[in-house]
């Protein structure tokens, strides 16, 4: 028997493909080696939208449109190898929402879970389950799955914040849905800082019972994050890898503040040169403070102060820090370790 392939064989098993192709069969060992690859094999591309470049282009969209019309006013970042797909990584949504002084934007709620990290402005708010919270620089805020929320900005200034949703995930999923509020604006109940005081102060309500895999507490305020970096930064030894690096939790169960997103601010010292890391879990990085160089598979993308800049799954990078820099990330790691499928690797 040759181990060549006789052309005979190759015409006979195409013709047996489009015979079957009729029926909606198709040949695994075509595609076994795309379908099951020895390692991720990701079309995300590594990326960085630098804030002066599209910082312009979010201005024109607040002359073009209002938020009310849009329902949310949000240049989507679009991966570049994911293009037409609403994506900054497989799973992942991210876009820069523009909220101008005495908009607001309408109530809804839906399936997918949201978060806000704050990149620009401060004063506006956004008002969860009747719960409003000011939110400014370096926050970082959560819309739980299914729950209501709009915002508004009675302050003087644009404010712009990135959003993250599990869009894709829960599209993947076929589990998607919406709704709208008939109130553009909920009614807002209790004082302001009541779930900060309710969960903020590793304490709880005795009453409380969880109704949701989500955090109770849905503002991390930035000073106490910053706070907590600083003291670390102080006396501790950097991590080869990711320098002093904090994950937001629920505080009630110590585990992960929402189901479907890892969130995540560390700090990265003056002159820091960091080994090379790679995961499983595509993260989206927003830059807080600080000058640095992310170098991923090679390639070296500068960042400063409010750049968004993706490391794709399994992809090595690290990081070369000009001036201290705090860095906030998020990524599907809950997901992927809830099905036993995220892994690591570093030296
Ligand atoms: O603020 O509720 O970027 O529903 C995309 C969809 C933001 C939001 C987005 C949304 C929102």
């Amino acid at each position: 028997m040759s181990a060549i392939l006789q052309p005979s064989a190759t015409v006979n098993r195409q013709q047996f493909y489009d015979r079957i192709n009729g029926g909606n069969c198709t040949p695994l060992w075509e595609v076994l080696h795309t379908l099951i690859p020895k390692e991720p094999n990701t079309p995300c591309k590594p990326y960085l939208w630098k804030w002066t470049e599209v910082w312009p282009w979010i201005q024109e969209a607040g002359k073009l449109i209002t938020a009310q019309e849009a329902e949310r006013r949000v240049l989507v970042l679009e991966n570049p190898g994911l293009r037409g797909r609403s994506r900054i990584t497989h799973s992942l949504y991210a876009g820069l929402q523009l909220i101008l002084p005495g908009e607001i934007a309408p109530t809804h709620r839906h399936s997918q879970s949201a978060l806000r990290f704050v990149l620009y402005g401060g004063g506006a708010y956004t008002a969860v389950n009747g719960e409003k919270v000011t939110m400014n620089v370096g926050d970082f805020v959560i819309t739980p799955s299914w729950t209501f929320h709009d915002h508004g900005n009675p302050s003087n200034e644009p404010m712009v914040w990135m959003d993250g949703l599990d869009v894709p995930l829960v599209e993947y999923l076929d589990a998607q849905f919406l709704e709208r509020a008939p109130e553009s604006m909920q009614r807002i109940h209790g004082t302001q800082g009541e779930n900060f005081a309710q969960f903020g102060n590793t304490m709880k309500p005795v009453e409380y019972q969880a109704k949701s895999r989500t955090s109770p507490l849905f503002w991390y305020p930035y000073e106490r994050t910053r706070e907590a970096l600083d003291t670390l930064l102080a006396d501790n030894q950097a991590h080869p890898c990711w320098g002093y690096k904090l994950q937001y939790t629920n505080p009630v169960t110590g585990g992960w503040a929402m189901p479907t997103m890892g969130t995540f601010m560390q700090m990265l010292p003056t002159g820091f040169k960091g080994a090379e890391y790679r995961s499983t879990d595509s993260t989206v990085y927003a830059a807080v403070e600080g000058r640095g160089r992310c170098v991923i598979r090679g390639e070296a993308f500068e960042f400063g102060p409010r750049d968004v800049f993706v490391c794709p799954s399994w992809m090595p990078y690290r990081f070369e820090i000009a001036d201290q820099a705090v860095l906030f990330s998020f990524s599907d790691r809950p997901v992927q370790q809830a099905l036993d499928l995220w892994r690591e690797a570093f030296q």
